[in-house]
């Protein structure tokens, strides 16, 4: 399928929106600025996970559901998802390596991006490595890992070889686009950045110079 994404942006858009309209307004103007956009439960509760469909039209749709729970119930999950023609979905890594391995066989096509760390200090934090460990095994596709700490990108990095990885944080939680990319970062999550501005493609097109820059 031929989608109007931009391959070599490092951008994804976090489309954290409840309205139909104005999520379908943003992703087809911003699409062709980002290298995919990400959907969270906002957008999905407001309209149901038809939305996934309908904005698959306009970008790669990556599902961040977090999934958490035993093998079965995230299997269930992730073939539903799939059915709706997203990219990518994000599961939790902290259920362990059952619970991945299920998301990973389910997933299809879909690809897998795990969360190793978070842009907020958790409980996981002492456990990262391990996190990434049972990731490597269950053959993810990525990992999601905070952009807004990049010493702790870094060290994940260090130990997830050439690996995708994922960074939310840049822009309203303190993170900066440049020092995530040089701690290791492939794509940079950006939501309340973009779509709160009075001018999302402008705000994008800075984010997209910036990272080009390096
Ligand atoms: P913005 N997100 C996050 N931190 O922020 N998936 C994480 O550790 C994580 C995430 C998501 O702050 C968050 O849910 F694992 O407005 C939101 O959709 O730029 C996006 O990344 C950040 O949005």
């Amino acid at each position: 399928m031929d989608l109007p994404t931009m391959e070599d942006s490092k951008i994804i858009f976090a489309l954290d929106v409840y309205d139909r309209d104005t999520g379908i307004e943003l992703a087809k103007n911003l699409a062709d600025q980002v290298f995919a956009i990400k959907v969270n439960w906002p957008i999905i509760l407001e309209n149901g996970i038809k939305i996934i469909s309908e904005l698959s039209k306009y970008s790669k749709i990556i599902c961040d559901f977090k999934l958490a729970d035993v093998e079965n119930t995230d299997k269930l999950i992730t073939e539903k998802v799939a059915q709706y023609g997203a990219w990518g979905i994000i599961s939790h890594a902290f259920t362990g390596i059952k619970s991945l391995r299920a998301v990973v066989k389910s997933a299809g096509q879909m690809k897998v991006f795990s969360v190793v760390s978070m842009s907020q200090e958790s409980y996981i934090d002492n456990v990262y490595d391990k996190l990434v460990d049972d990731s490597l095994k269950a053959g993810v596709f990525g990992l999601v890992a905070p952009a807004n700490r990049p010493d702790r990108l870094k060290k994940i990095r260090d130990i997830s070889g050439d690996i995708k990885i994922i960074a939310p944080g840049v822009g309203a939680q303190g993170g900066n686009i440049i020092s995530a990319i040089m701690a290791g970062a492939d794509y940079i999550i950006i939501g309340r950045s973009i779509y709160d501005s009075p001018d999302p493609i402008g705000a994008i097109k800075k984010f997209n110079d910036e990272a080009t820059k390096l």
